[in-house]
């Protein structure tokens, strides 16, 4: 009878997940000029002007690179803005997630 309304509270419930995190890695393209890739990683990734020239040329060498790591929330809206940003310029820049 005492035990009617309790609920049992398996150790899965009670374990605090830690929060996965996602990288938001910036693609090269053949059209997408290199200023506008600057002025991306200094807008949206609050690089300085010497780390978004850097990963901007990594980018343009290796052919992607990783612009930040943030929660699965944040990393979407980065892809979101880039994706808004550079359709508004007319370039073809691409960028997408990947579980860390
Ligand atoms: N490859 C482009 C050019 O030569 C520059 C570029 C760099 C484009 C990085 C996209 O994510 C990119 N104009």
């Amino acid at each position: 009878k005492f035990d009617e309304n309790v609920e049992v509270i398996t150790k899965e419930e009670t374990k605090a997940k830690v929060p996965k995190k996602y990288k938001v890695i910036l693609l090269n393209d053949d059209y997408t000029s290199m200023e506008f890739v600057v002025y991306v990683l200094e807008s949206i990734f609050h690089k300085t002007p010497t780390e978004a020239h850097n990963l901007m040329m990594s980018v343009h060498t290796t052919g992607s690179g990783v612009a930040g790591v943030f929660s699965f929330e944040v990393a979407e809206m980065k892809v979101a803005m880039v994706t808004e940003a550079a359709r508004q310029n007319e370039y073809p820049l691409r960028c997408v997630l990947e579980e860390e």
